[in-house]
């Protein structure tokens, strides 16, 4: 079976939440570092113009957004499970969980540390949200954020007030993952004695032993090198007909699928398959030759291009 290469970043949550997801599974990976700011021409010649962060690739199948990576790990490895409690309402719980903590705690971050992020990191990221970047309203947005991210961290440690170990039991799947992420960046840049964190030592404490898992094995490959692993690799995606697609979409179709919230960059191709929760595109590069980009549904926009 082909290497995992996980394209991806130190200080990127989202990233964090794979990479301990690799650990889980006690998995070997090659770890491509990606530049924090745009341009990152070697990702967007895998992916097609997608530049979020993180991006797994398996041979010359690369799979876009976090939510789809740690589904495809799941498929590939399934023991240990993300899912040790069953899996709707784990996935409903990442959902929520990184959808509301996520921006706050990086807000946080920005207006009470800026100094820690790279040089031209706010100003790539007015691009990546369709925002102005004004350091005074960010500074002035801080006590709300704060209250948000009190009120969210207390209902994640209400799930830990009968003791148990993790949010769903006894053992660490998805959804502690996806909910870890954004405190995992707040310890990581404020350290646990700093608001909101300071009023959660359960919290903490959970957060602490979901650090304990480890990535795994990763082992570092140059940007290049995962070029020329696509190149020579031949994609595993199938034509597949969704039967039940809403609104007939046939493998075949060119679409462009974008991301609905940030980083709204479409990525055209050919329809290759899709189903409830994923869609497979193929296109052409000229460095690497075909690749098939695999993203999730939710949360992103299919349309005829
Ligand atoms: N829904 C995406 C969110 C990914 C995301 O927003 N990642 C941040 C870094 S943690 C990002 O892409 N920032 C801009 C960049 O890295 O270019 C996922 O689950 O992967």
């Amino acid at each position: 079976m082909s290497d995992i290469i996980l394209h991806h970043y130190d200080i990127s949550p989202y990233s964090e939440k794979v990479r301990l997801g690799l650990g889980l599974k006690g998995l070997a990976w090659a770890s491509v570092k990606l530049p924090e700011i745009m341009p990152k021409p070697n990702l967007t010649a895998l992916t097609g113009g997608y530049r979020k962060t993180p991006v797994l690739q398996i041979g010359a199948d690369i799979y876009c957004d976090s939510q789809l990576i740690m589904r495809e790990l799941e498929r590939r490895y399934p023991a240990p499970s993300f899912y040790p409690a069953g899996q709707g309402a784990a996935d409903a719980l990442a959902w929520w969980a990184e959808k509301t903590t996520f921006s706050p705690a990086v807000g946080i971050l920005l207006a009470k540390k800026p100094e820690v992020l790279p040089q031209g990191f706010l100003e790539d990221r007015a691009k990546f949200s369709g925002r102005t970047v004004d350091p005074f309203a960010i500074k002035a947005a801080l006590p709300n954020l704060l209250d948000q991210l009190r009120a969210h961290f207390d209902w994640l440690d209400q799930m830990l007030a009968d003791g148990r170990q993790f949010l769903q039991g006894s053992a660490a799947g998805l959804a502690d993952l996806a909910a870890y992420h954004p405190v995992w960046f707040l310890r990581l840049n404020l350290g646990s004695s700093a608001a909101p964190l300071d009023g959660f030592p359960r919290l903490v404490a959970w957060a602490e032993r979901l650090a304990a898992i480890g990535h795994g094995r990763p082992r570092q490959l140059s940007a290049q090198q995962a070029l020329d692993v696509a190149r020579e690799a031949t994609s595993i995606a199938k034509a597949t007909v969704d039967p039940q697609d809403p609104v007939g979409r046939k493998p075949g179709q060119t679409v462009s699928v974008t991301p609905d919230d940030t980083g709204r960059d479409p990525v055209v191709g050919e329809l290759v398959a899709s189903d409830v929760h994923e869609i497979v595109i193929r296109r052409s590069d000229r460095e690497i030759g075909e690749v098939c980009v695999h993203f999730p549904r939710a949360g992103f926009v299919v349309a005829p291009a």
